[in-house]
């Protein structure tokens, strides 16, 4: 394509897909005419997989998640499909800003963090790797909410994703199914009728997923719920208006709004609702592909793979069965052992709390014949495992990560450590049965938007110092190594850096008016809020530092910002306190002339995947300070990394392994490891006594006790510190002098810059294994037996 035909498919959409004369277009017009512009590029390649797929009748992967944190499209295309240049030379020409024409798109916010992100970046790397895929999630209307500071208390608000054209997607008003809850089943013998009591319409939107040089394209099918009946028009004819639409609005309450929480509140009949409408659709939509090409169900396995992101689409075990089983009939034995051949289920974290599992009254009201399938699961499982222990049903709840490891042919941890506590802890005794099964995939993250588009300045150096294969083989960057002997190479790189923190300084005066030099090193914390990630652990060591330099200020202090972000689920009362900490002390910090030139305290508000691709590049160094044990695996940790933000972290999740690649002398390590963690928990008054032996603790604790940063209000984070106090089960305190020194030790290496980009350029260098194009082959060869098609044929 060249720019003229670019140029001309831009006029074109702006004419005839939005009615727009180029004279009074807006930049909306502007960006939606670009993506359709770009779309068409997309089409004839997704075309061309699907028909690959079928011509090989190659397996397929199903990927399906609660969550798709996937961001902006716009420039993720254009870079996939090597349009970067031409479309920039195209705005330019038209005079119209290509940057504006980019920032216009809204941040698609499907998903809440980690997990949702993970998400994106598999879709990205399926069809990079030209693996037959589709991604099975929910439209939401309304995305992850929008975190604004009021006096530094964080205050949500709706987002509107969909309140433009939503440019990438293609409405499929043919694709839809009918899926029901509650009512009641009607059993005789082995077989049964399940009868819902209401039921809602799936309606189909797909958007195609471009891969690395635009020649593969996936699939992401996400659902709309609505009604049966769009309203009743006998009570409308009566005058009862609003009663007239309560079955439209019931219906699309469903796909309404994500579920913020990804916090201890379970229980919500909504929540099971959304959980097994996706599901459902899905596994319909599924079957329905492969009996077009296929007649004999047993094949299933051979051809379809099912991957459970999370126990959130759990239900897909007991309802596949009952498509096999009362649907199909098939022996029911058969059933599960056929749905067990497809599916695989990934665990994303150990947390108790976070352990979904639902009452078996709310199940067995919203979904009668699942419960029951689920007993006959559990009792086949017995059956065939007399000396188990475990049952999927216990205590009058359906645990959905036992039932989902009884469904699974395999069980990943998403890295090493998580893998092998996996085993230890909540599926010792799964494990023990079926040693088999449970296997390590550890995370990964695309480099296509981690570092090519989001860091220009890099991936050019990169470019020009290795040639661009990278971007599609990222363990080339191990290429760069020997330049990072090259004084030359490594100045070029500080360049770089720098370029990104002036951008990024003159993104934090515009927005929030601080003032940041942008030679002081920029140490950043950027991830949800939660007790485990230990953003309070920071902000205490923010507060020891900050004395430490108005008692001293001619110390030789190395001059820090400190970056956070990130937003805390709406009902989580600690997590909504350290926020409102951190913004009392940025206030107090920022406004005290002493200390202006040494330390600067942001916290950046509404932290998105946008937010993230500015503030990545910027980062000298990057805080991955969870309780060990905790943090299943981090994402940010390998995206910081690899943008050459040198880490200060614990032996936590996948920190472990990108110290192994980096090197330990290229890492700073901190703080107790898993096994100390128990141990010290049992230590009687831990946190009282690590705060007695750290002056510094004392001090910071003291500073937010006497109200330094609430004047007025002393008690403000009285809880907070009666929680570190005596309770600190996330182990704060005692972490605190080993954190508090390796931050003095990270000051002094800052100081020697020669040293400081030495290391940040073989983080670079040594953390191409980090790609989420690894993660994905290896769950094509351990997990799904998927291959890839060979492109062209
Ligand atoms: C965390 C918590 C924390 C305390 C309260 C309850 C609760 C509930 C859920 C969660 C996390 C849910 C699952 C999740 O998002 N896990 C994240 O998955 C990422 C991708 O594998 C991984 O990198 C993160 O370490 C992991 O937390």
């Amino acid at each position: 394509m060249t720019e003229a035909d670019l140029r001309d498919s831009l006029l074109h959409h702006l004419k005839y897909s939005l009615g727009k004369d180029p004279a009074h277009a807006h930049i909306y017009d502007w960006r939606v005419a670009l993506s359709l512009a770009v779309r068409d590029r997309i089409v004839d390649p997704w075309f061309n997989a699907t028909r690959a797929t079928y011509a090989g009748q190659h397996k397929r992967v199903y990927y399906l998640s609660m969550e798709f944190l996937i961001g902006r499209l716009l420039e993720d295309a254009i870079v996939n499909l090597g349009l970067l240049d031409r479309s920039k030379e195209v705005f330019e020409e038209l005079g119209i800003s290509f940057e504006a024409v980019l920032e216009n798109e809204p941040d698609a916010a499907l998903g809440n963090g980690g997990l949702g992100r993970l998400a994106a970046c598999f879709l990205d790397s399926l069809s990079t790797v030209a693996c037959p895929a589709h991604g099975y999630g929910i439209r939401y209307e309304h995305g992850l909410f929008r975190q604004r500071f009021v006096d530094g208390r964080q205050v949500e608000e709706p987002e509107t994703w969909l309140s433009g054209k939503h440019a990438w997607e293609f409405e499929r008003p043919e694709a839809t199914f009918e899926i029901g809850f509650g009512g009641s089943v009607v059993e005789s013998g082995d077989q049964a009728v399940w009868q819902p009591e209401e039921r809602v319409i799936a309606a189909a939107h797909d958007t195609p997923i471009i891969g690395w040089r635009g020649k593969w394209a996936n699939t992401l099918r996400l659902w709309n719920a609505k009604p049966t009946r769009i309203f009743d028009l006998e009570r409308f004819n009566r005058g009862e208006y609003a009663a007239a639409a309560e079955p439209e609005a019931l219906a699309r309450t469903i796909s309404r709004v994500l579920y913020p929480d990804d916090t201890t509140e379970q229980g919500k009949a909504l929540r099971l609702k959304q959980e097994y409408f996706f599901t459902a659709a899905s596994l319909r939509d599924i079957l329905r592909r492969f009996l077009t090409e296929y007649d004999d169900l047993r094949k299933l396995p051979h051809k379809v793979a099912i991957q459970l992101n999370d126990t959130h689409p759990a239900i897909a075990g007991p309802e596949l069965v009952r498509l096999l089983h009362d649907d199909k009939g098939l022996d029911f034995e058969e059933s599960v052992d056929i749905a067990r051949g497809c599916l695989s289920y990934t665990n994303h974290t150990l947390l108790p709390e976070a352990l979904e599992r639902w009452s078996e009254g709310l199940m067995g009201s919203l979904l009668p014949r699942h419960l029951r399938l689920i007993e006959r699961i559990d009792d086949l499982h017995a059956r065939r495992n007399p000396t188990r222990k475990v049952t999927a049903i216990e205590h009058g709840h359906v645990k959905m990560g036992e039932l989902s490891f009884i469904m699974a042919h395999r069980i990943n941890g998403v890295s090493a450590l998580h893998t092998d506590l996996m085993k230890q802890t909540v599926f010792s005794e799964l494990n023990r049965l079926h040693p088999d099964r449970i296997v390590n995939e550890t995370n990964g993250v695309t480099p296509r938007r981690w570092l090519l588009s989001c860091n220009p300045a890099l991936s050019g150096l990169i470019d020009k110092s290795i040639g661009n294969d990278w971007v599609g083989h990222l363990d080339r960057l191990s290429e760069l190594e020997p330049h990072v002997e090259d004084a030359g190479f490594r100045h070029e790189y500080a360049e770089a850096k720098k370029k990104n923190k002036v951008a990024l300084a003159h993104f934090v005066r515009e927005t929030e008016g601080i003032m940041l030099d942008p030679d002081a090193m920029f140490d950043i914390q950027i991830k949800r809020i939660h007790e485990y990630k230990r953003q309070h652990l920071n902000i205490l060591e923010t507060i020891a530092l900050w004395r430490a330099m108005r008692e001293n200020p001619n110390a030789g202090w190395t001059p820090r910002v400190k970056i956070f972000a990130g937003k805390a689920a709406p009902g989580y009362i600690f997590a909504k306190k350290i926020i409102h900490l951190i913004n009392d002390v940025a206030r107090t910090v920022n406004a005290d002339p002493a200390t202006s030139d040494l330390l600067k305290v942001a916290y950046l508000p509404n932290y998105n995947v946008t937010l993230a691709e500015r503030l990545i590049p910027a980062a000298d160094l990057s805080e991955q300070i969870s309780t060990a044990g905790k943090e299943a695996s981090g994402t940010g940790n390998m995206k910081f990394a690899l943008n050459g933000a040198l880490t200060i972290g614990t032996l936590d999740g996948a920190n472990v392994e990108i110290r192994d690649h980096v090197g330990a002398d290229n890492f700073f390590l901190f703080g107790m490891t898993a096994p100390e963690v128990i141990e010290r928990r049992a230590v009687d008054e831990h946190a009282r006594k690590a705060i007695e032996a750290s002056p510094e603790l004392a001090g910071a604790i003291a500073d937010i006790e006497s109200g330094v940063f609430s004047p007025g209000e002393p008690d403000r984070y009285a809880d907070v510190v009666e929680n570190l106090r005596w309770s600190d089960y996330f182990l704060v305190c005692s972490d605190f002098a080993s954190y508090y020194d390796k931050q003095r030790e990270v000051d002094g290496v800052y100081l020697d810059q020669e040293r400081w980009m030495r290391m940040a350029a073989l983080n670079t260098a040594r953390t191409g294994w980090f790609s989420s194009d690894r993660t994905i082959r290896g769950y094509m060869q351990d997990v799904w037996s998927a291959h890839s098609v060979p492109i062209g044929s």
